[in-house]
């Protein structure tokens, strides 16, 4: 598949070939019960996880060159734990495949009490820095709202956007706006993902696995619907 290929077509390609979208019944953090869920976990060797950080990479520099995100953004911060190889290795695409110098962050969880006892790793907050958050999925938003104060008790940071794997398009529990948009709303920054999951499903009915079958089948296909009839915005 060349890079003529849509950025979600290719990136539901990869979720799929690496097992990162799977298909059942999950109870996710939010309570609901999903017949669908991306575990970015399954991102655990070496060729996975620089593909992921080049997906990242790729939707960033698109974004900044559409205007959406500013030029000079100083670090890629990633929350703890899940969201440290994110954030280096899209570092390390941005800097390989699109010659941006940026760094990366991401939080301890736990106080440190010696050496610099610091909360943060990789390149430390100051005021005025430009900080671009990267996550991996969002369905309610209550990741980003824990992440966010964290950020601004280190220093006046301007966080500038967050990237997201997938958007799972869901209502807030209280309203019928995205999660996505509620975020954008409450923050004032814009929230990007390389794929949202209608795009996901419409693009997994076209990709076959092994046997010649659709990864996404009629039956897969009417659940999810079904799921996003009562939870999607
Ligand atoms: P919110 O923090 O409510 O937006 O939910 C997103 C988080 O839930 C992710 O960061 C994951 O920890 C987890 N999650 C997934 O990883 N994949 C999914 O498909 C759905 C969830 C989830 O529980 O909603």
């Amino acid at each position: 598949m060349t890079n003529t290929t849509p950025l979600d077509i290719r990136f539901t390609r990869f979720l799929l070939e690496s097992q990162a979208l799977k298909f059942g019944e999950f109870t996710l953090k939010s309570g609901r019960k999903s017949p669908y869920f991306i575990n970015a976990g399954a991102f655990n060797d070496g060729a996975k996880i620089a593909t992921l950080g080049a997906f990242y990479a790729e939707k960033i520099a698109a974004e900044t060159a559409a205007g959406r995100l500013p030029q000079g953004i100083d670090t890629v911060f990633g929350p703890a734990y899940k969201g440290i190889p994110l954030a280096v290795s899209t570092a390390i695409a941005l800097t390989a495949a699109h010659g941006m110098q940026i760094g990366y962050t991401f939080d301890r969880k736990e106080k440190k009490d010696h050496g610099d006892g610091g909360m943060m790793v990789g390149t430390q907050l100051k005021d005025g820095m430009k900080v671009l958050l990267v996550d991996d999925v969002m369905t309610a938003g209550t990741a980003v709202r824990e992440v966010v104060p964290k950020l601004k008790a280190e220093a006046d940071v301007e966080i500038v956007g967050l990237v997201l794997s997938v958007d799972r398009m869901e209502k807030t529990k209280d309203s019928d706006t995205s999660a996505v948009k509620a975020v954008e709303a409450e923050f004032g920054f814009p929230v990007f993902a390389i794929a949202n999951v209608r795009e996901i499903f419409e693009a997994g009915r076209k990709i076959e696995t092994a046997d010649g079958e659709p990864y996404v089948t009629d039956a897969i296909k009417d659940a999810a619907d079904a799921y996003l009839a009562q939870y999607g915005a």
